[in-house]
């Protein structure tokens, strides 16, 4: 165990102090080896302040060889302290000194720094990786020029690139080559990148608005290079929107995205050379589903946007992470929504921030948008700085509406271009460009949890004052509708004491039929009508509780009935009057589609939990929630994509947020219920379905026929649970075998490894595992597949394919795709109350953490919910969770994980 002076000390936002010195330019020589390569270093050094002040370079695994200052020798062995760091005390105020280092690209499993992935040489710098290269002021706020030689063997890397344009090539003696490049735009070294090695390449060109050409180069690994084609159409199509809708062009002549097999996450937007997680390049019809392309599309988009988000203006220190990624990410969402259904993309960004962001502020590691303190910045990359950033960005948007958003945006790039800027300047840009107030919307950033809307309705008559709720009587004529919002939000792990939010709710009031109603709202003060669609009002609910008074244009029969944050224009958790009735007539006929399908949700989530109270839930199913639910897949006028996603019952991670002790078993057997009785129900109705969606032969990727194909498959989800129905499961497996795409094989996979009869399931298993031999990333569908399984055998099989050759611990996909998998996406196995899953975990956090401690980090955060479930399972995961803290040598990373999770028991 640490004794208290080892603990990592945590870094306080409020800290943060202009560097002493910049780095104007740098020029780097690379001499790569995969054993001993050698760096070679030299910083145009420049004194910032008046004083003088001794200069501190970041370093970390590296073995100084030699050191000069000016052209004067110094003793290595003099200079570094410690923590590794390179000390020199008297500067002149400018100097330029000279490092030469050796580092071993082939030892490093940690994939920060240089590192090699399958023999091709690639970095990753961001957050603080620079400094396994080379001693470097590794801060953001350093922004500097490069000019980077690159000599490595010409036979195994003819591929050599670093950021910016290359200025020479040239053969060199031994078979060697060299090639140098130069990045004209002052950047931080965590944009840093170099990539060398023996790959593949698939060229375009794309002309922007200007006029300029910008050569465009995927470089994959060999042989893979017809697999890039949905990526480099997805950038194409990136480069474009953004100039369409941002105004905002690319800056240089060529564009590089270079695809590798170990990568610790989804991608990364190093100026110029964008470096990938090949999971998110790679793709076509065989390999890849309709998601995984939508995926594809969007982690492109993301990492290209960052080129002016992140890039040209970027974070004075790492506090300020979600000014770039919470911005970026509101970008790509927007991207997406222009590109394919808006109302779905919508409610698949609502399910993950549900899923991910809401647990994470209720847990022990919750922090604000913009955090105060962190012990490890790598674990800062999180739900909340992404996903509930996103939803900052938007609720400005929301505001502001598009065009003085955008007037905001110019505003704010052209302001800061070539700076590191704040999460205040990005407001304080808004506010000025637009003229709105956003003095109390600020406090999202700083501010923790997830506020709670509680919101309760009813009729005044013209004469009578109050009336009952609106629950069927009429609003006569000069009457009206009195909407109370209050809003509070609970105390987090982080934060006690809490204040009131500006959250903004947009909403409708919707007639018997569904449709909006015409009314005004008396405290016009509060609205801000100029963004609404007709019918639509947005309120800013600003205090604790505040009543709005709705005034219909004419006389109305029933009582109108509010469609509430429409859009889900505001991150909070709503607890509204509806009850089932409400939510039956709202599924299918609120016109704004996001709020039909919560509605679907809010009316399963009560169903599903009175259920998982009963005692035996199978006994418990609710017949008109089945009804209401055959309503739905009768609607053959709905479009495909959106019934898709509203033909799926809320996840059990999800109902398990809902209740106050986790009841693992009931939520599950609940669940399991209700699907076989809606599937048993709806039989017929959804082998028609089945039988009237299938797309046109050849198989396409676009949009229109994915939505078809993922309606067909969510009938074949429910109809798979009929395991008994002879029929159905011949319907399964022909499904499986005649598949000519993976969105359609993966289906019925899934289908069948989740609920088939046994010889079913190991045919289609081993199927599956021959078809795909040696094609490591869908393998891991295969691996997943059988992670996520419902099945009393989950964990045995997990253990059993820890040893296929399929799975590899070094390797961030494969731990994702198997340990990730059932660990965050079987809670039912996961939590078997035996303790299994909990001492597997355990096991496998304390052996990756001396392999990847990022990854382990990122697995021991399954065990973050540990406090709402009962007693015994909360004994059994704090004994997992100290023997993770008691391991000698345990990293930073994982013990601020492990650690939170523990003290917030206490
Ligand atoms: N900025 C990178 C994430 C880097 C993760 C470092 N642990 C990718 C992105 O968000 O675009
Ligand atoms: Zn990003």
């Amino acid at each position: 165990m640490l004794d208290r002076q080892d603990m990592p000390a945590a870094i306080r936002r409020a800290d943060y102090r202009p560097p002493t010195f910049t780095v104007d330019a740098i020029r780097l020589e690379f001499d790569l080896d995969p054993a001993e390569t050698i760096v070679t270093a030299e910083l145009s050094l420049r004194c910032l302040t008046e004083t003088a002040f001794p200069l501190h370079l970041d370093g970390e695994d590296l073995t100084l060889l030699e050191l000069s200052l000016d052209g004067t020798a110094l003793d290595p062995a003099q200079h570094v302290d410690g923590a590794g760091r390179l000390v020199l005390h008297e500067l002149p105020p400018r100097a330029v000194l000279r490092t030469r280092c050796r580092i071993a690209p082939e030892a490093n499993s940690r994939l920060t720094g240089l590192y090699l992935s399958n023999g091709i040489f690639c970095t990753q710098c961001e957050a603080q990786g620079f400094r396994r290269i080379t001693f470097f002021p590794d801060r953001p706020d350093v922004l500097a020029t490069y000019d980077v030689t690159v000599r490595a063997d010409a036979g195994s890397c003819p591929v050599l690139l670093s950021n910016g344009n290359c200025v020479d090539r040239q053969s060199l003696p031994d078979g060697r080559h060299m090639a140098r490049w130069q990045d004209p735009f002052p950047k931080p070294s965590y944009l840093f990148a170099l990539v060398a090695g023996r790959l593949d390449r698939l060229a375009d060109t794309f002309t922007t608005r200007s006029g300029r050409q910008v050569d465009l180069h995927l470089y994959v690994e060999p042989g893979q290079a017809a697999r890039a084609h949905c990526a480099m159409a997805a950038l194409k199509q990136s480069m474009a929107w953004d100039e369409a809708r941002f105004g905002l062009e690319y800056d240089l002549d060529i564009f590089n995205i270079v695809a590798v097999a170990d990568f610790n996450s989804g991608a990364m937007e190093n100026k110029s050379l964008n470096i990938f997680n090949a999971k998110y390049i790679l793709a076509d019809e065989a390999t890849a589903t309709d998601t995984d392309m939508e995926l594809i599309e969007g982690v492109v988009a993301h990492e290209y946007f960052h080129n002016w988000t992140g890039n040209r203006v970027t974070c004075r220190d790492w506090f300020q992470l979600s000014l770039k990624e919470g911005l970026t990410v509101f970008r790509d969402q927007e991207f997406t929504a222009d590109h394919r259904s808006r109302a779905v993309k919508r409610i698949r960004d609502v399910r993950t921030l549900r899923a991910r962001q809401f647990p994470e502020d209720a847990g022990p590691l919750s922090h604000p948008v913009r955090p105060d303190t962190y012990v490890e910045i790598n674990n800062f990359y999180t739900a909340t700085v992404y996903e509930k950033g996103a939803e900052v960005i938007r609720m400005i948007h929301t505001i502001l509406g598009e065009a003085r958003f955008q007037a905001g945006m110019r505003l704010y790039l052209g302001r800061h271009d070539g700076q590191a800027a704040t999460c205040e300047d990005f407001v304080a840009a808004m506010e000025e460009a637009s003229g709105c107030d956003l003095v109390q919307f600020r406090r999202w950033y700083s501010q923790s949890g997830t506020p709670r809307v509680t919101a309760q309705w009813h009729v005044e008559g013209p004469a009578s004052g109050a009336g009952p709720g609106a629950g069927g009587q009429a609003l006569p004529d000069g009457g009206c509708l009195v909407l109370t919002l209050s809003q509070d939000t609970p105390p987090t792990a982080d934060q006690a004491e809490k204040v009131p939010l500006d959250i903004p709710i947009r909403l409708a009031l919707l007639d018997g039929e569904g449709r909006p109603i015409a009314a005004w709202l008396e405290e016009a003060a509060d609205a801000a009508p100029d963004r609404s669609a007709p019918g639509e009002h947005l309120l800013r609910l600003t205090g604790p509780r505040q009543r709005f008074r709705f005034r219909p244009a004419e006389a109305q029969e029933h009582a109108p009935l509010p469609s509430l944050n429409c859009g889900f224009s505001a991150p909070v958790i709503l607890h509204a009057d509806y009850g089932d009735a409400d939510d039956a007539f709202l599924m299918v006929r609120d016109p704004d589609a996001v709020n039909r399908w919560e509605a679907g949700q809010r009316y399963a989530t009560r169903v599903l939990l009175r259920m998982a109270a009963a005692e035996d839930p199978a006994m418990a199913v609710d017949g008109r929630y089945v009804d209401a639910f055959g309503g739905l897949l009768r609607d053959e006028a709905m479009d495909p994509s959106f019934a898709a996603v509203a033909m799926v019952l809320p996840e059990e991670g999800y109902l398990a947020d809902q209740m106050a002790v986790v009841d693992v078993d009931g939520l599950h057997a609940a669940r399991e219920a209700m699907l076989r009785a809606i599937a048993l129900a709806h039989r017929n109705v959804l082998l028609g379905m089945h039988a009237r969606l299938q797309p046109a032969r050849p198989y396409r990727a676009d949009a229109d026929q994915a939505a078809l194909r993922a309606q067909r498959n969510a009938a074949l989800a429910l109809l798979g649970l009929l395991t008994e129905d002879a029929e159905v499961q011949r319907l399964v497996m022909a499904h499986y075998r005649d598949a000519d795409n993976m969105t359609d094989r993966l289906a019925a996979l899934t289908v069948l490894a989740h609920h088939g009869q046994e010889a079913a399931r190991n045919l289609a298993l081993a199927d599956f595992e021959e078809r795909y031999r040696g094609e490591a990333l869908v393998l891991d569908k295969w691996l997943a597949v059988q992670a996520q399984a419902p099945r009393r055998d989950a964990l045995a099989t997990v253990r059993r394919l820890l040893d296929h050759p399929a799975f590899r611990l070094s390797n961030p996909n494969r731990v994702y795709a198997l340990i990730g998998a059932f660990a965050m996406r079987n809670q039912w196995r996961f939590h078997a109350a035996d303790g299994g899953g909990y001492a597997f975990l355990a096991e496998q956090v304390k052996k990756l953490d001396g392999l990847n401690r990022q990854v382990a980090a990122r697995m021991a955060g399954a065990f973050g919910r540990w406090q709402r479930y009962d007693g015994p399972r909360q004994n059994l995961m704090r004994a997992a969770l100290e023997s993770i803290r008691d391991m000698p040598g345990l990293s930073r990373d994982t013990f601020e994980i492990v650690n939170k999770s523990l003290e917030v028991g206490k």
